[in-house]
């Protein structure tokens, strides 16, 4: 096959010289290619088909075992100048990053297939999606890339009809860490990858070209790519809210998403439109729409059951690829807390020994079609998105944030946002964690200067009138024991509807220096097994840990130098003298 682009043909070209490659498959994106693609593997034996009977269509990959997650201090934004990647990114000069990959793909691909893989990132007609090409010679990338975006040939005519794609050129090389490296060229929308097959690090259209290089686009055309799940809360008197929600990774963002409202909610339903990222965009009017970019989940799967997340562990039970899971002896997949079976062999397919560590990889996957989501949303395809009613920022603070919060307004939830930190979960009992500062949950995957990114967000208001309301949430809370306070789960869903309430105007909140806070009984807690006091207790605001925390937030900020928004800036110095009155 050949494209009539002639900038698509050229470089696929120019790739195949220099990488070298035995064969050139350009994927339509047909069942019959999945099919076939899976089949190959499994002879090659990078898949193994598990129990067809218990779960039909259902395949587990083993990875190398030094090859098992997100490699950040090997990922790099190789602007023109540094100071363009700010202190928040690893930094290369581009033309140094481009002679050292050059040199790793040369002749990378020998031997093997070569896969041009077009795809949308977003409903593809969507006008809010973009479109790239990613070039790999790996077909285990080929048949993730075809569950997690809109790939192949309504791709491909969408890429040649605009004359404009993302870039991304992959190779698994030799998967020696040594010669591992995830280089973003935001100037060049371009994506190179070697040394990995693991799926952030390999699934281009996600981390890479959804977060790092759309953000980058994303300030160039005035909108926002985002960490964060969408999901539409359904009262029973029929009416929807969307929430588009960022938490730092390992905060739970898959188990909110397909939350099953709890018994004393009865009428409500819950809608998952995504679990990972949001593209945000005004539209006409001024109202902020939400797409998600993904048509597929890339989940962690241990710690997945049937009370921690039921949607999801139904859905994975056909049609799922699993990455670094254990097997149980009649070949079903198992992990840590699955709560049911008995694991066999372990996820580098030795015989399970506890001895030896866990049965699956903690960072374990699936990856499965959105579609099968007993809680989609057809709205996920929807070409013009979903309007947003409110954004949630949280992160994992043992003792700091109240359970709840609304920002004052939009620039005072921009700091909200920008001082999200989450904190290490070793934390000793009555100690607090070590925090990880990450802001919007993007710490990993904003790919310019943070700096510039704040300010970016700052610019909002200059443009409309008609933002969202912006929350925290702090599922996190312990007591003086390390005890959870907050129950969780479904329950969290009592917290949302506060928020939809506040959306709504129909609830009061009590006005505190950190933003507004819910009044006695603001949360319903009927049928929870939670004393007054412990409400208390997880909405108190401890105004020396604030102090501190206000001050650390500072420090954090003057890392950033004078790029640093004076609106930032303003909104931090308010809140440290109002709590320097109390
Ligand atoms: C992810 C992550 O894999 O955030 O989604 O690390
Ligand atoms: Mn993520």
């Amino acid at each position: 096959m050949t494209s009539k682009l002639s900038a698509l043909q050229d470089w696929v070209d120019e790739v195949a010289d220099h990488t070298q490659p035995n064969e050139i498959h350009w994927c339509n994106g047909s069942d019959a290619e999945f099919q076939q693609l899976v089949d190959e593997m499994t002879v090659s034996g990078t898949l193994s088909a598990l129990n067809p009977e218990t779960y039909p269509n259902c395949y587990l990959h083993l990875s190398d075992p030094s090859d098992v997650a997100r490699v950040e201090h090997l990922t790099f934004v190789c602007t023109r100048k540094q100071e363009d990647a700010g202190p928040n990114n690893n930094w290369m000069d581009p033309a140094e990053a481009r002679a050292k990959m050059d040199a790793l793909f040369e002749g990378a691909m020998r031997g093997r297939t070569m896969y041009v893989i077009p795809y949308c990132m977003g409903p593809i007609d969507s006008p809010y999606a973009r479109c790239g090409v990613e070039i790999t010679d790996s077909p285990y990338v080929a048949v993730n890339m075809r569950l997690m975006t809109r790939m192949g040939s309504a791709a491909l005519e969408r890429i040649e009809r605009e004359g404009k794609f993302v870039k991304g050129l992959h190779s698994t090389g030799d998967l020696d860490p040594e010669r591992r490296f995830i280089m973003h060229f935001p100037d060049e929308l371009s994506i190179m990858s070697v040394g990995s097959g693991y799926g952030g690090n390999a699934l281009l259209g996600k981390k890479c070209h959804a977060l790092r290089i759309a953000s980058y686009q994303a300030r160039n055309e005035g909108w926002l790519a985002e960490h964060m799940l969408i999901v539409g809360l359904e009262s029973p008197n029929g009416s929807v809210h969307y929430l588009a929600c960022a938490f730092p990774s390992a905060c739970g963002k898959t188990n909110l998403a397909m939350l099953i409202p709890p018994h004393s909610m009865p009428g409500w339903k819950v809608w998952t439109l995504g679990d990972d990222i949001a593209w945000l965009h005004l539209d006409d009017s001024g109202r902020l729409r939400a797409i998600n970019p993904e048509s597929g989940y890339f989940g962690v799967v241990p710690g997945t059951n049937a009370k921690t997340n039921k949607n999801a562990f139904d859905m994975i039970t056909h049609d799922t690829i699993f990455t670094n899971v254990a097997r149980t002896a009649d070949n079903e997949p198992w992990w840590e807390d699955k709560q049911t079976g008995e694991p066999a062999f372990d996820w580098q397919g030795r015989e399970y020994d506890p001895q030896i560590g866990k049965a699956a990889h903690p960072n374990s996957r699936f990856t499965v079609a959105a579609k099968n989501n007993p809680s989609y949303s057809a709205l996920a395809d929807a070409p013009e998105g979903v309007p947003i009613s409110a954004i949630v920022f949280g992160g994992r603070r043992a003792r700091l944030a109240p359970l709840v919060y609304e920002a004052k307004n939009w620039q005072h939830g921009v700091m909200v946002g920008a001082s999200v930190g989450s904190e290490t979960t070793a934390a000793a009992i009555g100690e607090v964690g070590v925090v990880r500062r990450d802001p919007m949950a993007m710490k990993p995957f904003c790919g310019y200067n943070f700096a510039d990114y704040w300010a970016h967000w700052m610019s909002f208001p200059d443009r409309t009138d008609k933002l969202p309301k912006i929350f925290h949430v702090n599922w996190f809370r312990q007591d003086q024991d390390g005890k959870f306070l907050w129950p969780g789960f479904g329950e969290n869903l009592r917290v949302l509807r506060w928020i939809i309430d506040r959306c709504e105007g129909d609830i009061g909140a009590k006005e505190t220096p950190i933003g507004f806070l819910p009044e006695d009984g603001g949360i319903d807690t009927a049928e929870l097994d939670i004393s007054d006091e412990t409400m208390k207790e997880l909405l108190r605001i401890d105004v020396e840990r604030w102090r501190t925390e206000n001050q650390h937030f500072g420090d954090y900020l003057d890392t950033f130098g004078d790029r640093v928004p004076e609106a930032l800036r303003v909104e931090q110095q308010r809140l440290a003298q109002k709590l320097e009155k109390l």
